[in-house]
This record gives C-alpha cells, sequence and structure tokens, in this order.
C-alpha cells in the first residue's frame, strides 16, 4: 500500500532526495537533524590542458550509511565553476550550440530511504540512464508539471523531445517569483529523469552566470549550478510514495566537455542510425514508463509493447524503436565545458574547477521551517 507521508505535521510529497544541491528546497525528514556536518566533497577534470574540452567530475558525499552519525541531507548547496572556463550561452536571446536533449553530462546517487514509515536505514543507488540533458531556458514559455510529471514527460506533438525539455515549467517560475531563484534567465537548464523504486523522478539543473545566484558576493566563485529536486519543490502536488523519509545522501555528477554522442529529437521517431554509430536510436531518452534494454536495444523495432505509457501508434506507426537505450561512442558535438585559453589560468583552474560548496549546514530540529514551505502553508 502506498501512503502520503508526515513529518513535523507537514504534508510531504514524496521525497526522493538523491538530489543534490536542492537550492533553498530541501525537506528531508531529517535535513533538520542536528549533527555534524563533514561532507566529503572532491571535484577533478579530464583534461587541463589550455583552451581544452574537459569533463568536469565532482562528488559530494554527505554519508549515507545508517551507522553514520554524520549523515545528512544538505537542504541547499550549488556547484561553482571559476568564471574563466567556457560554458557555453543557452539563455533565451543566445544561440545555443547544442540542442535541445542533446547529452550534457551524467548524474547518479545513492540516497538513504525510509519506506512506509519504517527506520530510514536504507541507502539505494538511483541512477539516471538517459543523464543530464540540454532544455529550455525560457521562463515566457512554461507548462504545468501535472501528477506525477505527467505533462514535462510527455511528448504531446510526437517530436522526439520531451515537453518538460522544450518548455521550462511553472515549478521554477513559481521560485523565481518567490525570490528564490534569480529574476534573469539561466545561462544553461539540464534536465534529469528517472524512476526511482517506481517513483517518478524530475530534477532541474540551472547554470547562472556569476554573481546571479547568490549575489554579488559570489561573483568571484564563478558560474553557480545548481539541482533543483522537482519531487520536494513545495509547489509540486504531493504524490503517495512508497518513499516515506530521507537522511543520506552522496551523488557522482560529471558536467560533459563535449555535448552530444546520443541521437534526439526527430532523429528518434524513426529507425534509423542516424548519427552513423552503428546502433540505432542509440541515446533516445525513454518514452513511457520502461525503457528498452538488452537485445531489444539492438532489433530496430518498438520492442517494449507491454509499456502502457508509450504511444506505441506513434510516428506512422513505428513507435518508439530502442527508446531508453545507452549512448554508443564518444561526443563528437558541440563544446559544453572547456578549461581557461590562458595556460597559466588553466593549470590553476585545474585544481580549482567546480568546487563544490554546500551553502548552508543542516538546520537545528528546533529552527523554523524553510522559507518556501511557509509560502506552501500561505497557499493552501
Ligand atoms: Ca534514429
Ligand atoms: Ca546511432
Ligand atoms: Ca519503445
Ligand atoms: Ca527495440
Amino acid at each position: 500500500m502506498r501512503r502520503v507521508w508526515t513529518s513535523r505535521g507537514v504534508l510531504l510529497p514524496l521525497l526522493v532526495t538523491l538530489a543534490v544541491s536542492l537550492v533553498f528546497l530541501g525537506r528531508g525528514g531529517h535535513n533538520a537533524e542536528a549533527s555534524p556536518f563533514n561532507p566529503t566533497l572532491t571535484t577533478s577534470i579530464s583534461s587541463s590542458g589550455a583552451g581544452a574540452t574537459s569533463d568536469i567530475n565532482q562528488f559530494a558525499n554527505w554519508g549515507t550509511s545508517p551507522v553514520d552519525s554524520a549523515r545528512s541531507f544538505p537542504s541547499s548547496s550549488v556547484y561553482f565553476t571559476p568564471g574563466n572556463w567556457g560554458i557555453p550561452n543557452c539563455a533565451p536571446t543566445a544561440s545555443c550550440p547544442y540542442t535541445l536533449d542533446q547529452k550534457t553530462g551524467t548524474f547518479a546517487s545513492t540516497t538513504t530511504f525510509g519506506l512506509l514509515n519504517s527506520q530510514c536505514a536504507i541507502p539505494v543507488g538511483v541512477s539516471f540512464p538517459d543523464g543530464m540533458r540540454n532544455a529550455s531556458t525560457d521562463p515566457s514559455d512554461t507548462i504545468s508539471p501535472g501528477a506525477s510529471f505527467a505533462n514535462l514527460t510527455a511528448d504531446t506533438n510526437n517530436n522526439g523531445i520531451k515537453d518538460g525539455v522544450e518548455h521550462y515549467n511553472t515549478l521554477l517560475n513559481g521560485l523565481m517569483s518567490a525570490g528564490l531563484l534569480p529574476a534573469t534567465p539561466p545561462r544553461e537548464r539540464q534536465i534529469l529523469f528517472t524512476f526511482a523504486l517506481g517513483t517518478p523522478v524530475w530534477v532541474d539543473v540551472l547554470t547562472y552566470d556569476p554573481g546571479l545566484l547568490g549575489g554579488a558576493a559570489s561573483t568571484p566563485l564563478g558560474y553557480a549550478t545548481t539541482f533543483i529536486l522537482e519531487n520536494a519543490n513545495p509547489l509540486n502536488p504531493p504524490t503517495p510514495s512508497l518513499i516515506t523519509d530521507t537522511c543520506g545522501l552522496s551523488n557522482n555528477i560529471t558536467q560533459s566537455g563535449l555535448a552530444g554522442g546520443n541521437e534526439r529529437g526527430a532523429e528518434c521517431t524513426n529507425n534509423v542510425d542516424d548519427d552513423g554509430d552503428g546502433v540505432v536510436n542509440d541515446g533516445c531518452s525513454i518514452v513511457g514508463l520502461v525503457r528498452e534494454s538488452g537485445a531489444q536495444c539492438t532489433d530496430n523495432v518498438d520492442s517494449d509493447v507491454v509499456d502502457s505509457g508509450e504511444n506505441h501508434a506513434a510516428n506512422g506507426g513505428l513507435g518508439w524503436v530502442n527508446d531508453g537505450c545507452p549512448t554508443v561512442g564518444p561526443a563528437t558535438g558541440a563544446v559544453h565545458r572547456s578549461n581557461p585559453t590562458s595556460p597559466g589560468r588553466a593549470s590553476s583552474s585545474s585544481r580549482q574547477a567546480a568546487r563544490v560548496m554546500p551553502t548552508r549546514a543542516p538546520r537545528p530540529r528546533s529552527s523554523p521551517p524553510p522559507t518556501l514551505l511557509s509560502i506552501r502553508r500561505s497557499a493552501t
């Protein structure tokens, strides 16, 4: 049986907390515990050459073991990349060098869950096989998320791109209206989508120009990237879930140097190997409730006909061929992240790249609820 969980008298929509750096959004049942705040934070890059494209690998661990008294679920943290790094501008008024749904990175986490009101003691790996995908940055073009993010994951015009990728969403605009996100649109938006223990999970990853998120004092830290777990967004309608608590977290994030490697958009509405890597529709995002896998990824037909969430009559009856199958071959597309062009600065930045900055330690148990929680209460 599924149920909705309450904590401290507050109705909580499912809290899958894989995520991350929830800017101002954390509502985990244990994120208010008074515990030592001692995260392990590391960053590495794949290349330190001047001007070279480089993957940025970030690891942030707040503890996931049930015997780790210091484990915590951060309610707020932001990932910074020095301002002299090359990060293309995908703001609404700019010309983004990569297309919607192009793969821009990978993300995985381990989260400690409590299930069905039991003790919070189960570390579960939460993977995102589609990785991070480039998405619209235009706050003037929004759609509402719908129950279980159905509106975001739908593809109403059957063009191979999730509607939540093609459009901004009202959950983000709500945070802007509340002053919790900058009024200026982000320089880049990436999305993450997966199912965790059967529950749909949607994450918006926003990157802002220096000084916009966190104010002028944060300008020297560079570009700020924040991960917003929309399952924990107070503006999101509560959804009953198996998951009733969360209390530990570690994240592995890679922002790719090059964007691409996956088929996307119209390339996913056919049964053709459009990018010539020998595999049809590799890296096409999941459509519906299950992804094709194994031999289903090489048969070049719409194999998962049991997927009731997928429109198998779409695309002239082709359906969605090999949806959700892995990306094959390296990215050869546009630059997504690159080192500074000055050699001296590149060397320095290889040590400083993309620092992980927890911006706030867990609040003591007696502290007031997060700001947005108050807003939600007044609205209901
Ligand atoms: Ca194709
Ligand atoms: Ca291919
Ligand atoms: Ca399919
Ligand atoms: Ca197939």
